[in-house]
């Protein structure tokens, strides 16, 4: 109903222009041709003058009006140490255009003011004017030389890419549809190799290479957290079409293309905290976030920076936004130790893992701190004699006491600890499960020990600090009903029996 109301509305107001088109045709030729046209002339002239004071004004008013929600003005100074840089050339452009933009818009109103139709007035008409091509030929091109020298040296202090020695956090950002995968290079501070023929959706979505032992502890973010002030160099990478890594609030945006990977190196200057502080002296930010509750945190207190992807890449091209946040070094630290690496989650030890059955330099490490601690905190008991340190990494060959190479560690870290706490004697104690013959698992439990204490007398540590003790099965630490059980039964047990002080 509505549709046809408005179909004839349409129809009636065309009916009535043209009627007033006939009239006007009509008084014309009443009133004379060109006295009418004379009219319209000026009118039409005076008012195109008034639209063209009120479209400058309304141009300038807006723009004046939205300032503090544009990058780089108000609130939004740039984040980033390159982004002033970058508003700075963005400004000079805009001065430039800004007059050609004016002058040219108040030339065009003002000529059809100044000229318009009026008896007796002819055109002037000439072919060719040097001065004047001079001028509208030299003039841009000046200003055209300018922009882009001054673009080139912008261009040169922002892109340049990192020395090999410089001191710098990288990590990397892959896009595919419709997120961004984040890697952090873990401690070791390098991210690994990847082949894009290993990319796997269940368990190795970038195609990170295990062979190579930089990716044992690159781990996987949701957010991405860097530290402020601190230089960082994202390394940008696509797995399917062209994204475009995008940080407005650095002044940072980058094309993301498969098989060709891009970087950008920047630093931010201003943590989250801060630039939410520099929001809230806005009184458009200081208003409730979510509108239905208006006792809520206000909408600076929940801002955050944010990547965009800056490229139409398909329907759920919005969702590829991830929270960046910059925070102080400390807190940066205390995420990053945190975080836990894809490969120890997802690999270690599957049929995936090229080290399956090998014991890798984090878990020595690890296991190192941990025997160290269990040592120390023996030592501090009132009866250290009473706490039986269980020595996991020690292996033997079945049914034999020869130790196995992995042992290595485990008795380095031991002999490691003897030689700092030289006042302290040990005793070693070897246990087995219950299958087989008491009296010979008795033997083998206490054979084991014994090579135990030789590899540390080998390794200089006094033999008259050093006690060898075979329990066979006698002491059992778990069921003998499970092969779990059995497995823990079977152990090389350390024990502090004196401190000479
Ligand atoms: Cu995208």
């Amino acid at each position: 109903m509505i549709g046809i109301l408005i179909v004839g509305i349409i129809f009636l107001f065309g009916v009535v222009v043209v009627q007033i088109g006939k009239v006007t045709d009509l008084t014309a030729k009443i009133r004379g041709e060109e006295t009418v046209n004379r009219n319209i002339t000026n009118s039409q002239a005076k008012w195109l003058m008034v639209f063209c004071v009120v479209f400058l004004v309304y141009c300038v008013a807006s723009a004046w009006y939205y300032k503090n929600s544009m990058l780089g003005y108000g609130p939004h100074e740039a984040a980033s140490a390159h982004g002033g840089d970058i508003d700075s050339l963005f400004n000079v452009t805009l001065f430039f255009t800004g007059i050609v933009f004016i002058l040219t818009h108040i030339a065009l109103f003002w000529f059809t003011y100044k000229y318009r139709r009026q008896e007796g007035r002819v055109g002037k008409f000439f072919s060719h004017d040097n001065k004047l091509e001079a001028i509208w030929t030299i003039v841009p091109a000046l200003v055209m030389v300018y922009l882009v020298t001054n673009g080139l040296v912008v261009w040169n202090e922002v892109m340049p890419d990192v020395d090999p020695q410089e001191e710098v956090l990288e990590f990397e950002a892959t896009g595919s549809q419709f997120l961004w995968e984040i890697r952090y290079p873990g401690p070791d501070g390098k991210l690994g190799t990847k082949n894009f023929r290993l990319i796997n959706g269940g368990n190795n979505p970038l195609g990170q290479d295990w062979t190579d032992k930089k990716n044992i502890d690159d781990f996987h973010a949701t957010d991405i957290y860097l530290p402020v002030n601190q230089k960082v160099r994202v390394r940008i990478t696509a797995k399917d079409v062209l994204h475009n890594f995008y940080l407005p609030h650095f002044r940072l945006k980058m094309d993301a293309i498969p098989g060709l990977p891009t970087y950008f190196v920047f630093t931010p200057t201003k943590t989250t905290e801060e630039y939410r502080e520099e929001l809230s002296k806005y009184p458009e930010w200081q208003v409730p976030f979510d509108p239905e509750d208006p006792n809520g945190p206000q909408r600076w207190e929940m801002f955050d920076y944010e990547l965009a992807c800056a490229e139409l890449c398909g329907k759920g091209h919005y969702s590829m936004r991830r929270i960046v946040k910059v925070v102080s070094q400390e807190e940066y630290d205390e995420w990053f130790n945190a975080q836990s690496s894809y490969y120890v989650q997802n690999i270690r030890n599957t049929d995936l893992d090229p080290f399956k059955g090998e014991l890798l330099d984090y878990e020595i490490n690890a296991r190192s701190k941990e025997l160290l601690s269990e040592f120390e905190a023996a030592l501090i008991e009132d009866n250290p004699s009473d706490i039986s340190i269980n020595l996991t990494n020690v292996f033997f060959n079945t049914g034999s006491a020869e130790l196995r190479e992995r042992s290595k560690y485990e008795l380095e870290n031991i002999s490691k600890i003897l030689k700092e706490y030289s006042d302290v004697s040990i005793e070693i104690s070897g246990h087995t499960d219950n299958t087989g013959d008491a009296n010979a698992n008795l033997i083998l439990s206490r054979e084991r020990a014994n090579a135990v204490i030789n590899y540390l007398v080998n390794k200089g540590i006094g033999s008259n600090r050093l006690r060898a003790v075979g329990y066979g099965q006698s002491q059992p630490a778990d069921t003998n009903d499970t092969v779990e059980g059995r497995q823990a039964n079977r152990r090389i047990e350390m024990k502090i029996i004196s401190q000479n002080l």
